[in-house]
């Protein structure tokens, strides 16, 4: 998924300016660095059987036989194996190369921005360098460049304050020029004010002096609780990743550090029972919302222990005891949800808000537009809190959308938007008090954008500066950490603690994560007989499913919509919180007139009409559906579910496998679906295949009004999410619908005709047709049995089993496409089910793989009809199978070429390893700490050492480059892991280490006489 990048610090095009910026912050010379040299880098006995059926049908049939009464029951087991002003000093632009000077005089090094920067190690202002201002008065001398939004001709919302009021726009922070700046939105806001700056040392005297302090804006407990939750986010991090480089916690890691304030000022105002929904970057937001750092950091490990048993990992993070919904593989999938949860509040009546967090990168995503469209309209209760870290991976903002100003945005769909300094804590903190209390007023949405910057890569094992951004911006911005600036305000500008108050609050973190790295790396690995759980729920059907249905149920004639239009009433009646989502499926009653009275006894509130969004309400009705108010997507034609794809395969099927259970989505996505008369290529579709392929996912294709009306009730008491395909040539049929409670269990086939010659396994519109084909052939002495297959997941292979031994004989009729359709995997199934029953190989039709067109004679060639139903039939019958159009088969698609000749196989290309040590390098216990190729980029296996930066004996610094290695992608700087001196060089320039392999020995400064540090 990710960008291919190297495994950490520089890339290869930058080392010139690596080596000026190395020299620069060192103080040395650059060594001679990277010339690019790539250092690239079952049951035999069935066979017999099987060929001679292939060789004719007759002989098939007698060898078919005949084995199957030999060996038969071998196979019989088989199927068991199933902006008020912008906050602070903050973003104006960034002092250069003197900022640089500051920060190598404040002891800082591109490996401390890499790790995270410690707040006891960060430069304070009063390291600020002279020449600062006199460098911002040049910059803004020379910006003459007008804002993105001007030049596009739109008003430049955040930048002027009546704009700003008038758009609904607001900034809000310590400094009114923070949001001035599109034109420099990749610098880094400037330091504060000389009279500010002062260490924790100065101020102190500061103290002692009875200097007039500022007032605190919250009280002590609040301020002090707002720095240990930025430090346990902080301290948190840095930890996980010395354990990501060490290969213990598998997978990518994207790392919060820099941006915490913004996670920590929004879940201040957040209780248990509001809901977050976060990103790929999202261990900040699990921590501020409350979720423990045992069960995080164990979930980093890929533990039993972790939040999701070890089976989300870092971007798949759920805990429903504090609230969070997830975090998010996919960029901005969340915000629907958060929007639907938001929804969801309101539905159950309660004053619970929801958050969605996302990047910079999120709001140029449809998803973004899609659902705070709809969540506005709707009025949700969510707050919508923008992280705008300037890049999406390597792609800057600017070079993303023309209107950088995120927050100006929120005019677009009438809800206000609030710009605000991300990096300062109390900035946050008030707007999200107002965005809140708007939320939970049931005023509705308010978008947040906070202005904030990641000072380590994009994941562990990018790059820190890459290729898109320079040392002096990361530094600049180093200098405004959250955590440093927190921390001086309590010191010094309010006077409520101390450095050693805070330091104290410092260790017991620090307390807390090692606790927590303790925690996972004791947990046992997940149990892998566990591995098939919480795919769906078990029982995946509801116990009312289940009840037998009464034979003497009383009946009426009833057409197919108003059969499930009743269905769907009942269920509302029943639970008061079924919504329906759909396209003018409110007061207008439905493009098919399918949800005709439903709005006029439900109200507005509960039959929604949804702008055209399928994506984002599709979402929304998986978030509203995950928390509590179940709902009904209805996306018109089956053809439109691709427009939410995402949300249904990537979110919906996944939530409960990824949560480990605690979460699910039983939402409900209602489609008409099929051919009928010339609706084209954009309107004939069923795709059924495409989504049974899904794990997690419910796909049911009724055959009669009875049946879609029961599956429909089973769907909004299940516990998954379910895709019902109501085919819309049958949208004018009528059948007799019981009476009453009527469920249909799903993956329950039905015989639906009894025969003894031939199981014709079909649904949808198509058992109809099964019907026509097999009165005919009846007329020609051929007696089939019809099979309603009902859902096509689950399948129910069984019952097409146990026909296959009455009849012995299988045709499979479907109006998918064949390639990977219901034939194959049926016809799959019965081979490993009743191979030896069968006296014919398994026959299918399927719809011929082309597009639907319009020309009804094309039409009608394509689609299945009876005829070709009874041909196929009387083909298997004969011993001559049918075989479906297949591209395999086709001609014209490529000149006949002579066949090409055998390919010599090359090495296997090896594996990126996981954490063991390679076989390759010294295993052999070291006296001291080793120095590692650490692990972090995924497609990355191994690299060449291009330099020893240090000899034998030389003293180092903790984290303190010693050595480069060449990878595909990158040099990557080796650090050492301790401070020390190097007691041994193990692999010299020029040789080839695997991720994960020793190079070399620190003995630490403290080590005891064994090497290992005290
Ligand atoms: C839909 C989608 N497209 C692309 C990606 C790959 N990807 C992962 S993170 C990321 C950048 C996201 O940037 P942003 O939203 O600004 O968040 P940040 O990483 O800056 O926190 C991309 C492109 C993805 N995960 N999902
Ligand atoms: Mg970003």
């Amino acid at each position: 998924m990710e960008r291919p990048s190297g495994p950490k610090l520089k890339t290869k095009r930058s080392a010139t300016r690596r080596a000026a910026i190395r020299r620069a912050a060192r103080k040395g010379p650059a060594a001679g660095t990277a010339t690019k040299r790539s250092a690239r880098k079952g049951p035999a006995a069935g066979t017999a059987t099987k060929r001679s059926a292939r060789k004719g049908p007759a002989a098939a049939t007698a060898t078919k036989r005949a084995a199957r009464k030999g060996a038969g029951a071998g196979n019989a087991d088989a199927s068991k194996g199933l902006a008020r002003k912008a906050a602070g000093p903050g973003n104006a632009e960034a002092p250069k190369g003197p900022a640089r000077k500051g920060t190598a005089a404040g002891g800082m090094t591109r490996s401390t921005a890499r790790k995270g920067v410690e707040p006891e190690r960060l430069p304070t202002q009063g390291a600020a360098p002279e020449g600062t201002a006199r460098r911002r008065v040049a910059r803004k001398g020379s910006t003459t460049k007008r804002p993105a939004t001007e030049r596009a001709g739109a008003k430049t919302l955040g930048s002027d304050k009546s704009e700003a009021k008038r758009s609904g726009a607001e900034t809000l922070g310590s400094d009114k020029s923070a949001t001035k700046r599109p034109a420099a939105m990749a610098k880094a806001p400037a330091a504060r004010k000389p009279a500010s700056r002062r260490s924790d040392a100065k101020m102190s005297k500061a103290k002692k002096s009875g200097r007039r302090r500022a007032a605190a804006p919250l009280d002590t407990p609040t301020l002090l609780s707002l720095y240990e939750k930025m430090v346990l986010l902080r301290r948190f991090e840095s930890a996980a990743q010395m354990a990501c480089r060490k290969g213990e916690t598998p997978g990518f890691l994207h790392l919060y550090i820099g941006e915490e304030a913004t996670a920590v000022g929004v879940c201040a105002h957040l209780r248990p029972s509001d809901w977050i929904t976060s990103t790929h970057r999202g261990h900040g937001h699990a921590l501020a919302k409350g979720m423990s750092p045992r069960i995080l950091m164990a979930e980093l490990f890929g533990k039993r222990d972790g939040c999701c048993g070890g089976r989300g990992g870092t971007m798949h993070l759920y805990d429903r005891a504090v609230g969070l919904f997830g975090t998010n593989g996919i960029v901005a999938a969340g915000i629907g949800h958060a929007a639907g949860a938001g929804i969801s509040a309101r539905i159950r009546n309660t004053d619970d808000i929801a958050v969605a967090f996302f990047g910079d990168g999120a709001v140029n995503h449809g998803g973004f537009h899609e659902s705070i469209n709809f969540a506005a309209i709707q009025q949700a209760a969510t707050v919508f809190v923008c992280e705008n870290n300037l890049y999406a991976t390597a792609t800057p903002l600017k070079e993303a959308t023309l209107n950088t100003e995120i927050a100006t945005r929120a005019a677009a769909y009438g809800i206000p938007g609030v710009a605000v300094d991300g990096n300062d804590v109390l900035a946050v903190h008030a707007a999200m008090r107002d965005a809140a209390d708007r939320a939970r007023r049931g005023d509705g949405p308010t978008l947040i954008e906070a202005k904030t910057y990641r000072t380590v890569g994009h994941h562990e094992g990018d790059p820190v500066v890459g290729s898109y951004r320079t040392q002096e911006e990361i530094d600049a911005w180093l200098q405004r950490d959250p955590i440093v600036l927190l921390r001086r305000r309590l010191i010094d500008d309010y006077g409520i603690a101390t450095a050693a108050d805070l330091d104290a609050i410092d260790a017991r973190v620090e307390k807390a994560v090692e606790d927590a790295l303790a925690f996972a790396r004791q947990s046992p690995e997940p149990d892998t007989a566990t591995l098939h759980a919480h795919v769906f729920a078990e029982p995946l059907n509801p116990p009312a499913a289940l009840a037998p249905a009464d034979p003497a149920a009383p009946t009426q004639t009833t057409g197919w919509l108003d059969a499930v239009r009743d269905g769907i009433a009942e269920e509302m009646r029943r639970d008061p919180h079924i919504m329906y989502f759909g396209e003018g499926t409110g007061e207008r009653g439905g493009t098919f007139a399918h949800t005709k009275g439903l709005w006029q006894e439900f109200g507005p509130k509960r039959m929604v009409d949804t702008p055209i969004s399928e994506q984002g309400f599709t979402a929304a009705a998986l978030g509203a559906s995950a928390t509590g108010a179940r709902t009904i997507a209805d996306l018109m034609f089956a053809d439109f579910l691709f427009e939410a794809a995402g949300q249904i395969v990537l979110q919906a099927s996944k939530l409960r496998y990824m949560s480990n259970g605690q979460m699910n989505a039983p939402v409900v996505v209602r489609v008409g679906a099929g051919a009928l008369r010339s609706a084209g290529p954009h309107h004939s579709g069923t795709y059924h295949p495409m989504w049974a392929h899904v794990p997690g996912l419910i796909v049911a294709l009724p055959s009669t009004p009875a049946d879609a009306k029961g599956l429909m009730k089973t769907a909004l008491r299940a516990a998954d999410p379910v895709i019902i395909l109501e085919t819309k040539a049958l949208f004018a049929s009528k059948g007799e619908v019981p009476e009453g409670n009527h469920l249909v269990p799903f993956g329950v086939a039905r015989i639906v005709r009894s025969g003894s010659d031939l199981t014709i396994a079909t649904a949808g519109q198509l058992v109809d047709r099964a019907f026509e084909a097999a009165d005919r052939l009846a007329a020609e002495g051929i007696d089939c049995e019809i099979v309603d297959l009902r859902t096509i997941m689950p399948l129910d292979v069984d019952t097409v089993a146990t026909s296959v031994r009455k009849t012995h004989r299988l045709l499979i009729v479907d109006e998918g496409y064949a390639m990977c359709g219901v034939g194959a995997e049926l016809g799959q199934a019965m081979q490993e089910l009743v191979f030896d029953e069968l006296d014919a190989p398994v026959g299918r039709v399927h719809t011929e793989p082309v597009i639907h067109p319009l020309a009804p004679a094309l039409e009608r060639a394509m689609l299945v009809d009876a005829e070709k139903i009874v041909a196929a039939a009387k083909g298997i019958v004969s011993g001559a199978v049918p075989v479906p159009v297949h591209w395999r088969h086709a001609t014209g698609m490529a000149p006949a070429l002579p066949a090409a000749p055998p390919v010599a196989r090359t090495a296997p290309r090896k594996e990126s390893p996981q954490a063991e040590t390679p076989a390759s390098v010294n295993a052999e216990p070291v006296n001291g700490e080793p120095i590692t190729m650490p692990f972090g980029d995924l497609t990355i296996s191994e690299g060449k050492i291009v330099r020893w930066a240090k000899a034998v004996g030389d003293t180092v610094a903790a984290g303190e480059l010693v050595a480069e290695i060449e990878t595909d992608k990158a040099v990557v700087e080796i650090e050492a892991p301790v401070a020390g001196v190097i007691a041994g060089i193990e692999q010299p320039v020029g040789a080839i280490v695997p991720m994960g392999g020793r190079i070399g020995v620190v003995r630490p400064a403290d080590a005891d006489a064994t090497g290992r540090s005290g």
